[in-house]
């Protein structure tokens, strides 16, 4: 295969030159960083940030950035080549993931880089996905570009941690979302709605909407909360993730908040196959989307079998928000990836709502399945999170 342009020319300074392990590092955090933008709306894809520095006038000099495009298209790598045009040539990318190798709808990444004379790229993680995986350093070396891989790979492989599961696993990544009271519970039944968490942990927990490609609860909690699940955070409206639903017997009512914005924010509801046709019916007219899926040994949905659709769908990343037996099945199957617990001051008394379904929270937080990342205050909330230990 020919990958060598004929307008690529030979980079203005031997890069080996410039090389700074703490600039290496400190460009791909902001590559990461940027790479966040569009977390949550680049699925299929992973969303993937580049930042391309010129190193030749004794200074770095940011001549271009890019973040793969809503909907996967185009790649991060292209739109930074874009915006540098010319001043590509010689300059070091810094890439979250390593450039595509594969013929799409475009062609691949790795070309345009060396078209453009691109003299080095920094990468975090290699492409798991079978058409990348390892030909897209192995193609710029080829060619002459210098390539390091794997600087800040932790973080790299975190960021792009749904990518990499719905790649090796067929499944999104699971994030367990929960605020918990100081006695361990997550409503009062009942009740409808009860405040556990401040103005800031809300805050927090409508960010993370933004940047999950779905988001999902079992009908239980819409028949209790009757919830919208959208990011509502000024400017980032239209953020809001795909709103699934577990509703085996097709119990959510049709006027339900998750139903009636459904033509805005788009609705998923499975039911087993099983449920009544006329409610299933009832809810496809009011704009929900509706599938199928096994029930579970339990006779509940199999969340599994949920997880692997999904995924065939393109959605990399899946936050849980609810209730405590989805919750709780997720955990028993080993099916949660990141875990994010909001714990409260409020105690919520008679008739609270156990947070996982008889599970002591103590129990997820001691496990030596995932590790603590980040054990902080949030307002007036303290947020624990953890991360599965194979992820780090
Ligand atoms: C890159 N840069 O910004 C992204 C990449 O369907 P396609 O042709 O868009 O290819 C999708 C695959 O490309 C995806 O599975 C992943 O391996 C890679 N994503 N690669 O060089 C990017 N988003
Ligand atoms: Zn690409």
């Amino acid at each position: 295969m020919t990958i060598q342009s004929p307008t690529t020319a030979a980079a203005p300074l031997a890069p080996t030159r410039t090389i700074d392990p703490d600039l290496d590092r400190r460009f791909m955090a902001a590559a990461i960083t940027f790479a966040r933008r569009n977390a949550g709306r680049a699925w299929p894809n992973p969303s993937v940030g580049c930042i391309l520095v010129r190193m030749d006038r004794g200074f770095p000099e940011v001549v271009g950035r890019g973040v793969t495009a809503a909907g996967g298209r185009p790649h991060a790598e292209v739109l930074a080549l874009r915006q540098a045009g010319e001043a590509a040539r010689g300059a070091t990318a810094y890439v979250t993931l390593e450039p595509c190798a594969h013929h799409g709808r475009t062609p691949p990444c790795v070309d345009s880089l060396i078209t453009h004379g691109v003299a080095r790229v920094v990468t975090g993680i290699e492409d798991p996905d079978p058409r990348v995986a390892g030909r897209g350093h192995a193609m710029l070396e080829a060619s002459g570009v210098e390539v390091a891989r794997g600087v800040l790979a932790r973080d790299a492989a975190r960021h792009h941690a749904g990518h990499i599961a719905r790649i090796r696993l067929g499944r999104p990544l699971v994030s367990l979302k929960m605020a918990i009271s100081a006695d361990g519970c997550i409503g009062r039944r009942g009740a409808g709605q009860v405040a556990i968490s401040g103005p800031v942990a809300r805050a927090h927990a409508h960010a993370l909407r933004a940047e999950s490609d779905a988001i999902l609860v079992g009908v239980g909690t819409v028949l209790e909360d009757d919830p919208q699940l959208t990011c509502r955070l000024p400017g980032l409206e239209d953020r809001s993730p795909i709103r699934i639903v577990l509703d085996s017997a097709a119990r959510t009512p049709p006027g339900s908040r998750v139903v009636a914005g459904a033509r805005t924010v788009p609705t998923w509801i499975f039911t087993a196959p099983d449920a009544p046709a006329d409610r299933r019916e009832a809810l496809s007219i009011a704009g929900a989307t509706m599938l199928v899926a096994e029930r579970g040994p339990d006779g509940r949905m199999d969340i599994e079998d949920v997880l692997f659709q999904i995924a065939r769908d393109g959605v990399t990343r899946v936050m849980i928000e609810g209730g405590a037996r989805v919750a709780r099945s997720l955990l028993d199957q080993d099916l949660v990836d990141e875990v994010q617990f909001v714990r409260s001051a409020v105690t919520v008394g008679e008739g609270g709502v156990p947070a996982l379904a008889g599970l002591p929270v103590g129990e997820v937080l001691a496990s030596p399945r995932f590790v603590t990342v980040e054990n902080r205050p949030l307002g007036g909330d303290r947020l624990v999170h953890l991360w599965r230990r194979s992820i780090g």
